[in-house]
């Protein structure tokens, strides 16, 4: 069983949001594309409390139910299964999808019997990486699509370090072209 697994594709990530990846808005076109082949499509939200020290090292975003931390709205969110949200205590950063509060993610994943996750949306360099890794750490076969994702890039060439790290990790890196 195959699962689409979409990271954060929410307003402050996309141009003109708080803390946007450049072109961020560039994965939505293709993440609808391919939530058609899936039957199973997750996402998941950054969604933090006013106070956080995550905000120590990153400007305030994705504030839980503001407009920010909203999905993009060009994002078809039909055939979104379930919503793992994030980074919601203010103690942790809470970069990675399986991070999630509301939902236990790996059992939602292992009980909808998932063997193989498919990684898609922002940022390449934090949470899409996180995300990855460990995601293949828990055991699953997983697939990060190289045309779904986009960097922050604080640093120029962090987005390509992070694929670096995600296929050392032990993840696939594939373009959504070659997806059946
Ligand atoms: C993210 C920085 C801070 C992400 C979240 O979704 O990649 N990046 N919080
Ligand atoms: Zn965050």
């Amino acid at each position: 069983m195959e699962a689409l697994l979409i990271v954060d594709v929410q307003n402050d990530f996309c141009p003109g949001g708080a803390l946007a990846a450049p072109n961020g808005d560039e994965v939505v076109p293709v993440i609808n594309k391919l939530m058609d082949k899936f039957k199973l499509v997750v996402a998941s939200k950054d969604w933090h409390p006013e106070e956080s020290v995550h905000f120590e090292k990153w400007p305030k975003h994705c504030i839980k139910n503001t407009h920010g931390a909203e999905f993009h709205p060009d994002l078809n969110t039909d055939k979104i299964d379930n919503i793992f949200l994030k980074g919601t205590e203010g103690e942790d950063d809470g970069y990675s999808a399986l991070e999630a509060t509301n939902v236990d993610a790996e059992e939602f994943l292992k009980d909808k019997k998932v063997n193989r996750v498919y990684i898609s949306g922002l940022t390449t360099d934090y949470c899409v990486k996180d995300t990855a890794i460990s995601v293949v750490n828990a055991g699953f076969d997983t697939y990060v699509i190289e045309d779904a994702i986009r960097a922050v890039n604080v640093n120029p060439g962090d987005g390509e370090q992070a694929i670096r790290q995600m296929k050392d990790a032990g993840c696939h890196i594939v373009k959504s072209d070659n997806l059946n």
